[in-house]
C-alpha cells in the first residue's frame, strides 16, 4: 500500500537502507474503551500519513465497536476483530500478519493506555531510516517515565538487565513495547516459530533481532504511566517471561560451550 502517502525517508547514498514506504501502527487492545478513541486519534494527528490497525480480542467492555465507528470515518483507522483473549503477543502476530500482506513498509508496535506516545512517532520513523528496528527506549540517556510506581520501574529495570546480561544483548530496554520495524526486518525473524506472550515477547523479537544480524536502535522515550482502564499485567506474565528467559540464556551458552566457534 505504497500509494504515495507513506512516510518516505531517502535512500542513504551508499546505505543499505531503502524507502520507508508506508506505516502501520498496531494497537492492540482489550478493554480499552475509555482511551482507543484518543489514541487513535493522537496518532492520526502526530503523523497523518500512517495507518492504524487495531487488533481487538473481543473486549467486553465494547473497544472493537468504539474502533469500528472511528474506522467509519477515517480511512487510514482499520480494525481485526479476534475472537477472545489471547495475550499481547498473539495479537501483535495476527496485526503484523495483517500487515505483512497488505504491502506496509514499517509496522509499529503501540500500547492503546496512552503510555507510549504517538507524539514521539516522528522521532521513531527519522532513526528507522538507519535501522532495520527501532526500539522507544526508556532506560537510554533522554528516556524517562512518569507517574510510576517505583515498584514498577524496579521491575522493568531488572527485568531489561537480566535479559540484557543473560542474553548477553547490548539493548537497555528490551521488555519494551513502542517499536518500529521495517517489514524485512519482520520477515526475517521467524515469527512462525514465536510462541511468547505478555513482556517476553517483546524480548523474544530483540533476542530475535540482534541474532539476526539486524541494526537495532534505541531512541529515548518519554513513558507515561496509563491515566484510565486496567493494566493486563500479571504475575503470570513475569513469570513466563523469567522462565522464558532463563531458559534461552542457559541453551545458549550450554551451545557455546559445547561448539565455541558456533559451527
Ligand atoms: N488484543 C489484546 N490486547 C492486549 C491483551 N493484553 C493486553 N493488551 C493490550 O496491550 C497493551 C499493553 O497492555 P497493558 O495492560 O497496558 O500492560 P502494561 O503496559 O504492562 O501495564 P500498565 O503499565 O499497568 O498499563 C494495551 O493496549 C492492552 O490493551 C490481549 O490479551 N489481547
Ligand atoms: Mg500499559
Amino acid at each position: 500500500m505504497n500509494d504515495g502517502d507513506g512516510v518516505s525517508t531517502a535512500p542513504d547514498r551508499g546505505s543499505r537502507f531503502g524507502p520507508l514506504g508506508t506505516a502501520l501502527v498496531i494497537i492492540p487492545t482489550y478493554n480499552e474503551a475509555e482511551n482507543i478513541k484518543a489514541i487513535v486519534g493522537r496518532v492520526r494527528e502526530s503523523v497523518p500519513a500512517v495507518h492504524v490497525l487495531v487488533a481487538d480480542d473481543n473486549s467486553p467492555d465494547g473497544t472493537g465497536k468504539l474502533a469500528d465507528e472511528l474506522a467509519a470515518v477515517d480511512d487510514h483507522v482499520h480494525v481485526l476483530h479476534r475472537t477472545g483473549k489471547e495475550g499481547l503477543g498473539a495479537a501483535y502476530l495476527a496485526g503484523f500478519r495483517w500487515g505483512l500482506e497488505r504491502d506496509y513498509g514499517v509496522l509499529i508496535e503501540m500500547d492503546a493506555d496512552g503510555s507510549h506516545q504517538p507524539e514521539e512517532l516522528p522521532r521513531l520513523l527519522t532513526a528507522l531510516g538507519h535501522a532495520d528496528l527501532v526500539l522507544g527506549s526508556r532506560w537510554v540517556p533522554g528516556g524517562r517515565v512518569v507517574n510510576w510506581p517505583k515498584s514498577r520501574e524496579l521491575l522493568s529495570r531488572g527485568g531489561s538487565t537480566y535479559s540484557r546480561l543473560m542474553l548477553d544483548m547490548p539493548l537497555r530496554d528490551i521488555t519494551g513495547g513502542y517499536r518500529a520495524f521495517r517489514r524485512e526486518t519482520l520477515e526475517g525473524l521467524g515469527l512462525h516459530q514465536v510462541a511468547s506472550q505478555g513482556y517476553c515477547f517483546q524480548v523474544d523479537l530483540a533476542r530475535r533481532s540482534v541474532k539476526a544480524g539486524y541494526q537495532v536502535v534505541e531512541v529515548p522515550i518519554t513513558f507515561v504511566e496509563r491515566a484510565h482502564g486496567d493494566s493486563k499485567m500479571s504475575r503470570d506474565i513475569v513469570v513466563e517471561a523469567l522462565w522464558r528467559v532463563t531458559s534461552w540464556g542457559v541453551t545458549e551458552r550450554v551451545g557455546k560451550l559445547l561448539n565455541p566457534r558456533g559451527k
